[in-house]
This record gives C-alpha cells, structure tokens and sequence, in this order.
C-alpha cells in the first residue's frame, strides 16, 4: 500500500495485547478444563484459520443470522445513525467486520464518522479487515484493537459519541453470568450520548436451529474441531480428533445450542502447559461453545439489570434475528436496584 507524504500517522493503528491477556486465557481454560461439563472455552476457535472457518460458516444456506442480521441492518442504518449521531463505531470482536459495513455507510454519509475501532481476538483477521475498510472508507481513522471484550474494554478510545456494536449473536456465547458481568461493564464504560448496538438469534424451531449448526458439508464441525487443533498446538495438548465425535444440539432448558463433542471411548488427555491430565469416560462431552438464543423479555429484563435500556427493538420480516439498540439510562438504576425496598417504596 503506498501513501502519499502528506500523510502524517498510519490510518491503520493496532494496538494491544496485554501481557496478562494470555495468563487468563490459561486461567480459565484450567478452569473450564476441570469443570463439568468439561469445557474448551470458545475463543480457543478463534485463531487465524477458525476465523477463517468461521467465514464460510457465514455463506451457508442453513447459518441464516448473518444475512437475517445484515436485512435488518440494512433497513435500519440510517435510522441508527439519525439517532446516534456517532462520531466512533466500536465493534466487539469484529472479525471480517462485513455487517458493519451497512452501518459504516450509513454514519460516514449522516457525516459525524470520524473513526472506525473494531476489536478482537485474532490478530491477524484484524489487521485484515482493518486495512480493507480503512481501504474503502478513506475519510475515517481505523484504531484497531487486539483483545478479548470480556477483559478489554477499558482500551477503547474515550471522548465523542461512540457507537458500541456487538453483532453476529456472538453475545449468545456467553453465559447468564459472564453476560451480566459484560452488560455491567458495558454499563459503566458508557456516557451519556453513547449507545449499545446489539444483535440477537432468538429462538426458533429447534430443528432449524440444530441444522444451523450441522451443516452436511461439515464446515461447521470443521470449524468447532479447530479449536482442539489450536489447543494442541498452543497447550501442548494430546486432542486426538478420531477420538471425539462432533454433537451440536438444541438444550431447551436453557435455550441455548450446546456445541462441542462426545468421546468415543474412554482414555485420557494430557494438557502439558497447564499441567493438566484430563480422564474422558465412554459418551462424556466436552463443551466447546454454547450459542443461546434469546426472547425478548428477557433480554431486555437483563439489559435493565445492568443500569441500560432497550430503547429500539428490530427484527427481520421472517422474526429470525434482532437488533436491539441500547441507551445507558440517566437515573443509574443499576446501583438502585440493590438498595433496600423501603427506601425506593419511600421515595415514590
Ligand atoms: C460467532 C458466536 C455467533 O454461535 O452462531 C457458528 C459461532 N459456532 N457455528 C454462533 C458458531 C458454530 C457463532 N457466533
């Protein structure tokens, strides 16, 4: 790429990488490792070559929530630019960062967009997508981040009026704590003018929804495989592939799809970095990611809980996928919401 010398900065910045980042990730995964189920935590799918697994999961006819949440995006960016008047777009592990394209259209022709801040995971699959869209919208600065959005949020640029996107239901793969804990911080890191951009599956019929995750190409098992592929490789761990087989099922209970393996017989695993010698009896799963599927009361119960507000709700025509637009609220009823009822009955 040439630039020309009146150039003064890179358009392109990445910053990151926090040293205790990777201390965590092996914290956790112990953790996970040793719990029950036993769990791989998902963002071990999320090296370069999941990443890029993951974006031909996108072009499947069964995987409908990118182009579910690309129609209503497409029908509602410049509403969201009318109503944000964002001078940043945030996004939350933003990988190829295609859907924000429609939203990046939208705010660079409502005309406040100064800057574009995608963080993720995976280096390399940012630096990417970074350069392209810094490539194709030559009036914004891209400031790109490398970090986990559970962990990171404090490194996103403060000051303007920021647009925080987190899209592709990736908010699904947390759990009802972890979300709480994210919708929290996501809480106190917004000021007033700032807004949320959240995009949600919601549940459906659980044969749509099984079927969306097993595709007959098995690009899907692919996919969710890799993350044993990079636990080997990163953990020195001894993952024998022949010795799981793929399960990706709909848990109504929960609402939520419970992605990851069975072993096929019992043996043992060693997970050398992390000290680890994990015993697999006969069918015992191993979790690699949940993908939950929401209503709308719900969410929005949980939104309030952490001191925000639903202000808008779309989906698309088909009620596959929604859009939730998000305001922290004036009055931080987060803090209220833990004080004793008398002095709330009192004030009323
Ligand atoms: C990227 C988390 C939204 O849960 O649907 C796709 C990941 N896993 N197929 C999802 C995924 C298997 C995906 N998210």
């Amino acid at each position: 790429m040439s630039r020309t010398s009146t150039e003064e900065r890179p358009r392109v910045d990445v910053v990151g990488t926090r040293a205790d980042g990777r201390a965590a990730l092996y914290e956790a995964t112990f953790r996970s490792l040793q719990a029950e189920p036993k769990e791989l935590p998902a963002v071990w799918l999320y090296d370069e070559r999941g990443s890029r697994l993951y974006e031909e999961i996108t072009r499947l006819p069964a995987y409908y929530l990118p182009r579910r949440e690309s129609e209503v995006l497409r029908a509602r960016a410049q509403e969201i630019a009318r109503r944000t008047k964002a001078t940043t777009l945030a996004e939350l592990g933003a990988g190829s960062a295609n859907n924000t394209r429609v939203l990046l259209d939208a705010l660079g022709a409502a005309g406040a967009l100064e800057r574009f801040v995608p963080l993720d995971v995976s280096g390399k699959t940012l630096q990417a997508s970074a350069e392209t869209i810094a490539a194709a919208y030559p009036r914004i600065a891209v400031q790109a981040i490398v970090g986990d959005f559970e962990h990171d949020l404090g490194l996103l640029p403060r000051g303007g009026r920021r647009l925080i996107a987190f899209l592709g239901s990736t908010i699904g793969n947390l759990y009802p704590d972890q979300r709480a804990r994210l919708l929290g911080a996501l809480a106190d890191e917004l000021s007033p003018g700032d807004s949320l951009l959240i995009g949600i599956d919601l549940v459906k019929d659980s044969a749509r929804l099984e079927e969306a995750y097993n595709d007959p190409g098995g690009v899907t098992e692919a996919f969710v495989r890799n993350a044993l592929t990079a636990a080997n490789r990163e953990l020195e761990a001894t993952f024998d592939q022949r010795q799981f087989a793929y399960v990706a099922r709909w848990d109504p209970a929960n609402e939520w799809m419970d992605i990851g393996f069975h072993a096929r017989e019992t043996h043992t695993v060693s997970v050398r970095q992390l000290g680890l010698e994990l015993e697999f009896e006969e069918a015992e799963p191993l979790r690699v990611e949940i993908s939950s599927k929401f209503r709308r009361e719900r969410f929005e119960r949980e939104v309030a809980r952490a001191g925000l507000a639903v202000a808008s709700w779309w989906t698309d025509r088909a009620g596959d996928f929604a859009v939730a637009l998000v305001l922290p609220t004036s009055t931080r009823s987060r803090t209220r919401f833990h004080r004793p009822r008398e002095q709330s009955a009192a004030r009323s």
